[in-house]
């Protein structure tokens, strides 16, 4: 003790004042970096030297190692294992069922009020010692309630009086892998996939228990490891094995595997002539397959399918519905215990229908006819994850099934993995959206969280942004958002703000001017995005093909996939009007948003041009020109990233130097590409407009014909 006494006053003195040098973003928001706060170590010696285990499970296991891990790297104490409850310790992380002394200093916790994934972290007295009690009723809610203390030291919270429950809001919270087994990843900007199929499954990256570890930390607790677009071979032996190798690494942490089932498996993998989904043969198939995935991953989660979108197979090449083929697969995985999650994210170019309206009519007639184990995973807003869409008018409609949100993480419409976008406004935006469906108060959040229908099943999903580069994402602040999905995916009620003021805490800084410098650049940087790509409700005018930088001026090909059928500029105006008199489109929502939407003087401003097609000189509430006002909002866009840049040169020497430089330089590229795009589009938009840029607006550098002619080969994430 007086060993650890004498290190621990040892480390005090030594420890250095200035910021670490040569983050390389590896550890993530787990960097458990050493305290310089004197007060903060002492209160940790007095509260957190020594910790008492019980219960040898590989998810308790793994619970402590992180425990001990992560307070011995931020206080430099070397951490007390104490094994009997009546021993001389100040910390306790255990299950009620398993600690007796646990449940006896937390009466008032109820048998089932914390379930499995639920936790208690409290401070409680017991003679004159102050105890710090982590509890819950599973294994995985002591060791969400573990990271939940971690962070709390991360971030330098009071620890003397903790009183906290937590629980998920949401049963699955997954990220959804697009990842191929060819090793590249389908709007990856990070490098590769994360899982070698190649070497698996012999060879365990020590990558898969960090990547495991990081979810946990933020409560994800499943993940989809192949892309969406699918490949069958995946459910084929050899692959196989490596699933149940990466499932292994993931279960400790909490985290089930899941794979995309590919529709035609049967006839591709499994020499059958249909894979049609009513053929006893083809459901006889699927059972197997089944039952063999299971024999490989005993836990495994279920499938997550595309189906009849984008030329992928699925039940309608055999006159089937969406719900024949989704509840036949339930059927197969219903005795394991598996899910479907059956993407809704289906429109043809062939239907003469507004294309953010196709879903809505194709899902809403089969409400009701899925089975159980079925859930409909719908893309937050009606087109495709751009920068600003409204909330998809399927929330809200299905009453009788259970809906699942898909966020994109990986930032595909967003700038990649070049452009510092936080992305928690946008799920906060779409989250806490109302709906109407049962009248106001009928918040999306409460579509996901089962709270408005009494949901059994509930969902939410994130396309990850994770690869191979050393720091996982490409760009640093990309980690944020990976940070923000899962934390919102346990709680959809969170502040993007509280999300942000943690990320900034764990990951870069604990000096209160630049935490707050940092947290305003991160919370309008979204807005600033929307801004210098698709401002006012513009949507899906970016190039084609690979999606990088502005294309407005697509117009060749299949018809919803240019530019010119969203944005419609023609010499009248500019704007798709979905109104009742357009697409019809504002009729999918609830009363009485589609009245709001409707009508251009209620619409909110920044979905005007989503729902409406208005004049050049339509006036805005700013007493602006439409015009005008739209090529105001592309340089306010460029202008917050030149703050942005500006803001971040302030920081040199004042947050890790290889964090400083990495953005510093990033934010360069996020300038230029910002101003492309406002000259890109201004450029093109004014050969309808027909009217000069206004004050404030600086000119482009050159003519659209340049902008135009340029052409990328080589551009990551096709
Ligand atoms: C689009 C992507 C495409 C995906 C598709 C999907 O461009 O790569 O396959 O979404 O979600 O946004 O299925």
């Amino acid at each position: 003790m007086k060993a650890r006494i004498v290190t621990f006053l040892l480390i005090i003195l030594l420890s250095p004042v200035i910021p670490a040098k040569g983050d390389d973003g590896y550890r993530l928001w787990l960097r458990y970096g050493r305290i310089t706060d004197r007060a903060y170590l002492r209160e940790c010696s007095k509260r957190l030297g020594s910790v008492m285990v019980n219960g040898g499970s590989p998810v308790l296991e793994a619970a402590y190692d992180e425990l001990v891990t992560g307070l011995e790297g931020m206080t430099g104490m070397e951490i007390d294992m104490v094994h009997t409850p009546g021993g001389n310790w100040t910390v306790a992380a255990g299950t009620l069922q398993s600690t007796p002394l646990l449940a006896s200093l937390l009466p008032d916790i109820s048998p089932g009020s914390l379930g499995e994934e639920g936790y208690v972290i409290r401070t409680v007295k017991s003679g004159r010692r102050s105890l710090t009690l982590i509890a819950s009723e599973g294994d995985r809610g002591v060791l969400y309630g573990v990271f939940h203390l971690l962070r709390l030291v991360s971030m330098q919270d009071p620890l003397h009086d903790l009183s906290i429950l937590e629980k998920p809001a949401v049963t699955l919270r997954l990220l959804n892998h697009w990842d191929n087994l060819d090793g590249s990843v389908e709007r990856g900007y990070s490098g590769c996939s994360l899982w070698n199929w190649h070497l698996l499954p012999h060879y365990i990256s020590p990558r898969y228990r960090d990547y495991a570890r990081a979810n946990a930390s933020i409560g994800i607790n499943g993940t989809v490891l192949t892309n969406v677009n699918a490949n069958a071979l995946v459910l084929t032996p050899r692959y196989l094995a490596g699933v149940a190798a990466i499932a292994d690494v993931m279960r400790p942490y909490g985290i089930k595997v899941y794979l995309t089932a590919r529709f035609s498996a049967p006839s591709e993998i499994g020499g059958l002539a249909t894979s049609d989904p009513l053929d006893a043969e083809v459901i006889n198939w699927w059972r197997d397959k089944v039952t063999e995935i299971y024999t490989f991953i005993p836990d495994f989660g279920g499938f997550l399918v595309k189906a009849n979108s984008e030329g992928q197979p699925g039940p309608q090449d055999y006159g089937r519905t969406h719900a024949d083929g989704a509840n036949m697969l339930a059927d197969a995985l219903a005795p394991y215990g598996g899910v479907v999650m059956w993407r809704a994210f289906v429109y043809d170019n062939n239907v003469p229908v507004d294309r953010a309206m196709q879903a809505y009519n194709e899902f809403l007639p089969s409400d009701g006819s899925f089975r159980d184990n079925v859930m409909l995973q719908v893309k937050n807003g009606p087109v495709d994850f751009q920068p600003r869409e409204p909330f998809h008018p399927l929330f809200g409609a299905m009453k009788d099934t259970p809906m699942m949100m898909e966020f994109q993480i990986t930032k595909e419409y967003l700038g990649c993995a070049t452009h510092l976008v936080f992305l928690a406004p946008l799920f906060e935006e779409v989250l806490r959206s109302d709906t109407y469906a049962r009248g106001p108060g009928s918040e999306v959040f409460r579509v996901i969280d089962g709270s408005l229908y009494g949901n059994r099943l509930t969902g939410i999903a994130g396309v990850a942004n994770t690869g191979s580069d050393r720091n996982w994402t490409g760009h640093l602040f990309g980690q944020a958002n990976w940070y923000a999905f899962g934390r919102m995916a346990w709680q959809p009620e969170l502040s993007s703000g509280q999300v942000a003021t943690e990320w900034i805490r764990m990951t870069l800084t604990h000096d209160k001017e630049t935490e707050m410098g940092i947290k305003k650049m991160m919370l309008s940087s979204r807005e600033a995005a929307v801004n210098y790509m698709t401002p006012l409700g513009l949507h899906h005018i970016m190039a084609e093909g690979h999606h990088w930088g502005p294309g407005p001026w697509v117009d060749q090909g299949r018809p919803d996939w240019t530019s010119v059928y969203y944005h419609r500029a023609d010499t009248a105006g500019i704007g798709f009007d979905r109104t009742r008199e357009g697409s019809t489109g504002v009729s999918q929502y609830f009363h009485p948003l589609d009245g709001i939407l409707n009508d251009p003087h209620t619409c909110p401003e920044n979905l005007l041009l989503w729902f409406h097609h208005l004049p050049w000189d339509y006036i805005m509430r700013s007493g602006n020109t439409l015009w005008d006002e739209l090529c105001l909002k592309y340089q306010e866009g460029a202008d917050s990233v030149e703050e942005y840049a500006s803001f971040w040169e302030t920081l040199q020497g004042e947050i890790d130097d290889e964090q400083y430089e990495h953005v510093r330089q990033m934010l360069v590229i996020q300038h230029n590409e910002a101003i492309w795009w406002k000259d890109a589009c201004l450029l093109y938009f004014q050969t309808y407009s027909h009217r000069p840029f206004p004050e404030g607006v600086h000119p482009p550098e050159h003519d659209l014909d340049y902008y135009r002619g340029l052409k990328f080969y080589y551009v990551p994430g096709i």
